[in-house]
């Protein structure tokens, strides 16, 4: 799928940045800084659902490096670790903040996001350079 590393490095980052910015929006508006508007809130976890699935497989062998990346070298050393916590995401989205957010109700997208961005950061911590 991807010819060079570079193109997967671009993928990967291209796809954890649109992940990012969705599911920044659905922060903002459980923490309040911006009014809560449910069709908005639905649509923006479905766009996290789809793309948190993409960045995985573009961590290949040999992508490690090829174009600024703040990926580190556990990322290759210790796959087993990296897929498990890329699973949990997914499956945490799909079964909490998905559920929470086509429910119509701030609450529960209150109580699914920081969960969530948990397992965000908990991969953060683990396997991206500090920056
Ligand atoms: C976000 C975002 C992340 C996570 C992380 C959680 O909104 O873009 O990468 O939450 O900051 O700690």
């Amino acid at each position: 799928q991807f010819a060079m590393p570079e193109d997967a490095i671009k993928y990967r980052q291209s796809a954890l940045t649109v992940m990012g910015t969705h599911f920044a929006r659905l922060g903002a508006m459980a923490d309040g800084k911006i009014p809560y508007d449910a069709a908005a809130a639905s649509a923006d976890a479905d766009v996290v659902l789809l793309v948190s699935r993409l960045p995985w497989h573009a961590f290949g062998p040999g992508t490690d490096k090829g174009r600024e990346t703040a990926a580190r070298p556990e990322i290759w050393q210790e796959q087993a670790r990296f897929r498990e916590r890329s699973e949990v995401l997914m499956a945490q989205v799909s079964d909490v903040l998905v559920p929470a957010a086509r429910s119509g109700d701030l609450g529960q997208l209150k109580a699914a996001f920081g969960p969530t961005a948990q397992r965000c950061k908990a991969c953060h911590d683990d396997f991206r350079r500090k920056r």
